[in-house]
């Protein structure tokens, strides 16, 4: 199984551990591991898809459990990698074989560590012989890479490929943690990615992971690849995930990790059908709350629109810049000419962008022919506002969306009034 400290299920239940002093050649020597099993939900099917096998060692004479993070460094130091990592797999296929006939879907996730694999590992069929010995057919076995652990290429390409070709599936496991190597996705192919705890945390607060975690989504799901999130804990994190196209979810939020005794396979927790039905619930709200927003941008143009109406085309940026004072949401204005041709500055707003990021981007400025762009081309007068979709904005590299409106000058001449609103805040209450 690999080795990680951070963010991985058995730290997780390391935590809750005191430290027990341990002989890690008598656990492997005695054999003194047993694996839990973590299920790993469809929430659309409701039902349980797999199980991902997670060690836990014991004190051989106490019977207590040893944080497993340990061992496997202290295992490492020793050079015995190899044995505990064969016990472990051991362990995983003896556990799993209890509970595999009950439903004959049903996957077993295996940690593969890869950290010392080598062409004679990766050719040895070591995994095949196990999974014939407990009578498991490959295609119900997804063997978890971590990649960056890799130390030669070539044999990881080979150990996937062999174990392909007799029908194991592959997941990249750790996806977006550490130092993710985004370039292994198209050599190894793999059928499944996991995201990582560390891009699913506060996933329902932070704009980034929200947005990296839908760009991980779109690449996989065009490149017919299937996405679990993993170390989901949290409802929200859990709703905002499968929002944003998670397939699969998997966390103590849904189910702790199991032992084999407990494990049934046909029963999903309620908690799976809760979330499906709030899901819906979900969708709908965030379609309300945007729509309330787009209703309260709209409001605030027409604001703007009046005072530009009666204002002066001399004083346009001045105009603009004291309308912008009380619209922080709002991150830079301008005014385009009936010919789609700017007829004020970008005003910024004085409480938005920062100047130092403001000087990576070059704003149009006055007299810009904005004449090809769709919140000018789509303005006409039967439809005098465009909302565009969102984009990042050139003029401050903020995801934003532009409004336009068309209204007039003082002198009832046509003219388009644009306003950039800054995405990346959350929607508010
Ligand atoms: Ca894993």
């Amino acid at each position: 199984l690999t080795i990680r400290q951070k963010n991985c299920p058995e730290a997780r239940h390391a935590n809750q551990l005191t430290e027990n002093p341990f002989n890690n050649r008598e656990v492997i020597g005695e054999k003194s591991l047993e694996s839990h099993f973590q299920p790993i939900y469809s929430i659309k099917r409701t039902r349980t898809v797999g199980l991902e096998a997670l060690a836990r060692p014991m004190n051989p004479v106490t019977r207590n459990p040893i944080n497993p993070c340990v061992l496997f460094r202290e295992a490492g130091n020793h050079g015995l990698s190899l044995e505990l990592d064969r016990l472990c797999r051991r362990r995983a296929l003896e556990g799993f074989a209890n509970f595999a006939d009950e439903d004959p879907d049903i996957l077993l996730f295996m940690n593969i560590n890869t950290a010392f694999l080598n062409e004679t590992a990766a050719g040895s069929n070591a995994i095949l012989n196990l999974v014939c010995e407990f009578s498991v057919p490959p295609e119900r076995v997804v063997l978890e890479i971590v990649e960056n652990q890799v130390h030669s290429e070539d044999a990881l390409m080979h150990f996937v490929s062999t174990y392909r070709n007799h029908g194991f599936l592959i997941a990249l496991d750790d996806m977006g943690a550490g130092h993710s190597n985004l370039a292994r996705i198209s050599l190894l192919k793999p059928d499944i990615i996991k995201l990582d705890r560390s891009l699913i945390s506060d996933i329902d607060t932070e704009f980034h992971k929200q947005e990296l975690f839908e760009l991980f989504i779109r690449f996989a799901h065009r490149i017919g690849v299937m996405v679990i999130a993993e170390g989901v804990e949290t409802q929200t994190e859990a709703l905002t995930c499968l929002d944003r196209g998670a397939d699969l979810a998997q966390g103590f939020y849904f189910s702790r990790p199991l032992r084999a005794a407990e494990v049934e396979p046909r029963e999903t927790p309620q908690r799976v059908g809760h979330v499906k039905q709030l899901l819906k619930y979900f969708q709908v709200a965030q379609r309300d709350k945007r729509e309330a927003q787009y209703k309260s941008f709209a409001e605030m143009t027409d604001v703007i629109c009046q005072l530009m109406s009666a204002a002066d085309p001399e004083a346009y940026d001045r105009t603009l810049l004291s309308c912008l004072e009380n619209f922080p949401v709002i991150e830079c204005a301008y005014i385009l000419s009936s010919a789609g041709v700017q007829v004020s500055d970008t005003v910024f707003n004085p409480h938005g962008v920062h100047p130092a990021r403001r000087r990576l981007y070059v704003p149009s400025t006055r007299h810009t022919d904005q004449s090809s762009k769709d919140y000018f081309m789509f303005v006409t007068e039967s439809q005098r506002r465009f909302i565009t979709e969102s984009y990042i904005s050139g003029a401050s590299g903020n995801p934003c969306i532009t409004i336009s409106t068309l209204t007039t000058d003082q002198t009832r001449c046509a003219i388009v009034v644009c306003v950039d609103i800054d995405m990346s805040k959350p929607v508010e209450d």
